[in-house]
């Protein structure tokens, strides 16, 4: 067969790419595309990772009402939870886990805790 369409090979290859993609996309729920930073003063995306019960970095700066990730890569569940009326609180996170919450409007120092392990601790700060 000589007069095979080169058709038929390339759109299936297409829609496989096509497919691949979208797997990256919604599989397993696992590494967001922000790089990684220390401090995140001015960025729109901060992040705090807890590991070995120590939240990392233990003070970060963030501008008001910033979204900040909060990855708990330890082997029990912890909470991001600030300390008074709790302007933030991300809940129990799970094993493996992520979670968001808005940095307040108010510019200050915001401290917090883990209210699973009270000697967990760490500090916000709004300007
Ligand atoms: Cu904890």
């Amino acid at each position: 067969m000589p007069r095979t369409p080169r058709l038929a090979l390339t759109v299936p290859a297409l829609c496989l790419v096509a497919a691949l993609a979208g797997c990256g996309n919604s599989g397993g729920g696992g590494t967001p595309t922000a790089t990684p930073t220390a401090t995140a003063t001015g960025a729109a995306i901060a992040r705090i990772t807890i590991k070995d019960f120590t939240f990392r970095p233990a003070a970060l700066t963030v501008r008001p009402g910033a979204r900040v990730t909060v990855v708990n890569q330890d082997d029990v569940a912890h909470t991001l939870t600030a300390t008074g009326s709790k302007p933030f609180d991300t809940g129990s996170i799970a094993p493996g886990r992520s979670a968001t919450f808005t940095a307040p409007a108010k510019p200050g120092g915001y401290p917090y805790l883990c209210t699973v392990h009270p000697n967990m601790k760490g500090t916000l700060t709004v300007r």
